[in-house]
């Protein structure tokens, strides 16, 4: 089984890439971003609560995304593996994660962690906005947020992971087509 952690600050090519991976590896994509969108847009009450922290630039509390990730290993016991995209985003959400797997022996195979410049941050995540609908990507100031909330929480995962010999970094400055060659040598890398 080969479950990837697809890991970088907002705008770093997460989602994207996340699409080349599925169909290089047949492998079940779960991102909490789309999982969170698609309950904003269901009108739930779990997406009521999500989209009071997501326009801010905030994370949604680890209960309300650990539940939804627990739910969705369950749904798919026959996978060939998994893709996290923007999950683990705390130190709290990786350790729940560390022991969903745990309890069905398949443990992260890699944390692949895409490494962008700050300022080109800035400049993919405005030019979305302009044609996504994204609150988030709209407004300078919220994405400002969004990185320093990453810098904040979800950095130090790359201690969790790499304590565990489990973190691989990769350039993510380039074309799309660059990097998913970057990530695939890496996949067959942690694979030997
Ligand atoms: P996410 O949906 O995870 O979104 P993201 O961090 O913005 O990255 P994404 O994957 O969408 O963008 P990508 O880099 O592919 O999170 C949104 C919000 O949801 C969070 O702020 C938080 O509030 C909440 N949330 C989600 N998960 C959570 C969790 N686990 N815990 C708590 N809260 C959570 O792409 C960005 C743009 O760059 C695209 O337009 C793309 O086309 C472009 N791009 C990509 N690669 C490029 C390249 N090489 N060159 C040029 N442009 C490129």
């Amino acid at each position: 089984m080969l479950n990837l952690v697809l890991f970088g600050p907002p705008g770093a090519g997460k989602g994207t890439q996340a699409e080349f991976l599925i169909k290089n590896y047949q492998l079940i994509h779960l991102s909490t971003g789309d999982l969170l969108r698609n309950e904003i847009s269901a009108n739930t009450p779990l997406g009521n609560e999500a989209k009071s922290y997501m326009d801010k630039g905030e994370l949604v509390p680890d209960s309300v995304v650990i539940g939804m990730i627990e739910n969705k290993l369950l749904t798919h016991k026959e996978a060939n593996g998994f893709i996290f995209d923007g999950f683990p985003r705390t130190v709290e959400q990786a350790r729940a994660l560390d022991e969903l797997l745990d309890r069905n022996n398949t443990p992260i195979s890699g944390m692949l962690s895409l490494e962008v410049e700050e300022q080109e941050l800035m400049e993919r995540l405005l030019k979305r906005g302009e044609v996504s609908g994204r609150p988030d990507d709209r407004d300078l100031s919220v994405i400002k947020n969004r990185i320093e909330v990453y810098r904040q929480k979800t950095y130090p995962l790359i201690d969790h992971y790499g304590s565990q010999q489990k973190h691989f970094s990769i350039n993510g400055m380039g074309t799309i087509e660059e990097i998913a060659v970057r990530l695939r040598e890496t996949i067959q890398q942690l694979r030997k």
